[in-house]
């Protein structure tokens, strides 16, 4: 507690998200296995306030053959069985951020963010969004904490750091998928891609990265701008240096951008390690990218076609799984549905290459907010064309990705199939997601 009080003092009052809450990795609250971060009313999960209550959570008993030697799994209850509930309006790992569909100072206020296309932001919206970007690669989280070692079979070899705003992200995304130790007969254990969770996943942690950035620039209404990638043929429309910065031939940033002068978060890791660093910050690589800046970018007709799929997702619900929306979407299968390849989202990640080319480190280039902001956008569309919702998440064999499975590595539990709903109950719009249905009915006539 004394740690707990004294990591409160030192962050003010304004927390903010990211990998873990430091205050769950101290050896009392991972012995006691419990995750119910001191709030801002100086009590877990600000319970005096009323606003979220310490509990017990027992996730969903699962027949499959899951790894449990891998804490991940059966989130959170490898690591932490007493996790922070929050009470609605209330939200955050703490229950002291408002639900993303509200806000103001008693989270009273109903609204909807609205995402644009980057390129529908005007010169000084595109100088702000770069400058709040820039400052979230600059600014110590206020709360999270980074494993930077450790094994998930075993608690007391994590090592873990505080890191900025951006670097918690790269963190984050990089935990979720990498490996751990398997039991025979596991094929995976990346646990946001290469399954139905995979828009799942994407979608809470977009909106988690919304909401943190929206705490940092004091701007409730701050909102990822999408990068919608069938507008462009060959080349990369947003990668300018008043967007996502230009690329130079030998894959470094036009010196132009302020993207380069930012370094490699988790530049040593592998796929199978934690966040690792290969040396102190100035001695990191710089973020790069695939030098040669051609490339085919899907078109409107392939996006239509990945909307043309009517079932999520198939049997055995993997990479290659056919027919479905979620595999064509994410693109290791053709958005016709029938056979395996690189295409859609999998093809922009190869476009731009370099760290976006590598799943574990991907989130190093500010680019990834705006492509994953145009998969969520498909997301949204997709079901808004098909009548879709929470009932069509599919039960499935794969670890971490049951329909109750907790979505790793968020502390505020939120089962994947919540995720399967109108953005609109989230607090966020998709703006041009009319030109994407629009142009769907192009190719494929309204039955
Ligand atoms: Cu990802």
């Amino acid at each position: 507690m004394l740690l707990s009080m004294h990591l409160l003092l030192l962050c003010g009052l304004t927390l903010v998200s990211c990998q873990f809450p430091c205050q769950c990795l101290t050896k009392t609250a991972l012995d006691s296995k419990t995750c119910c971060p001191v709030g801002a009313d100086n009590s877990p999960c600000n319970s005096n306030s009323g606003r979220g209550s310490c509990l017990t959570y027992t996730p969903g008993t699962t027949p499959y053959n899951d790894n449990t030697m891998d804490r991940r799994l059966r989130w959170p209850s490898g690591l932490w069985n007493q996790v922070c509930r929050c009470n609605f309006p209330y939200w955050g790992p703490a229950c002291d951020w408002c639900h993303p569909r509200r806000t103001g100072p008693t989270c009273s206020q109903e609204r909807t963010v609205v995402r644009r296309e980057c390129r529908q932001q005007n010169c000084t919206e595109r100088a702000r969004y770069l400058a709040d970007v820039v400052l979230s690669k600059y600014t110590l989280s206020t709360w999270c904490c980074k494993l930077e070692k450790g094994d998930y079979t075993n608690t007391s070899s994590f090592v873990y750091s505080r890191a900025t705003v951006h670097d918690c992200y790269v963190a984050m995304h990089n935990q979720a998928s990498r490996s751990s130790p398997r039991m025979a007969g596991q094929s995976r254990t990346d646990l946001a891609h290469e399954s139905p969770c995979f828009l799942t996943f994407h979608r809470m942690f977009l909106l988690y990265y919304q909401a943190e950035m929206q705490s940092l620039t004091c701007n409730p209404n701050w909102a990822i701008c999408c990068w919608n990638w069938t507008m462009d043929t060959n080349t990369c429309g947003v990668c300018n240096d008043t967007m996502a910065g230009k690329t130079m031939p030998d894959g470094s940033y036009s010196p132009e951008s302020p993207f380069s002068y930012w370094k490699v978060a988790c530049s040593g890791s592998t796929s199978s390690s934690g966040c690792q660093e290969t040396g102190p910050y100035c001695s990191r690589a710089n973020i790069s990218r695939r030098g040669d800046s051609t490339c085919a970018y899907p078109t409107p007709k392939d996006m239509a076609d990945a909307l043309n799929r009517p079932v999520y997702d198939r049997e055995p619900f993997t990479a290659s799984a056919l027919n479905g929306f979620r595999s064509s979407v994410e693109g290791y299968v053709s958005p016709d549905g029938n056979r395996a390849g690189n295409f859609m989202h999998v093809a922009v990640h190869s476009c731009i290459g370099g760290n976006m080319d590598w799943t574990t480190i991907a989130f190093n280039d500010p680019i990834f907010t705006h492509h994953h902001c145009n998969v969520d956008c498909a997301f949204a569309a997709w079901m808004k064309i098909h009548n879709k919702n929470s009932t069509d998440f599919p039960a499935n064999n794969i670890s971490g990705c049951h329909p109750w499975d907790a979505i790793f590595p968020f502390v505020i539990i939120t089962a994947h199939p919540e995720m399967m709903v109108p953005t609109e109950n989230w607090g966020y719009t998709c703006g041009y997601i009319n030109d994407t249905i629009n142009n769907y009915y192009k190719f494929y006539p309204k039955p």
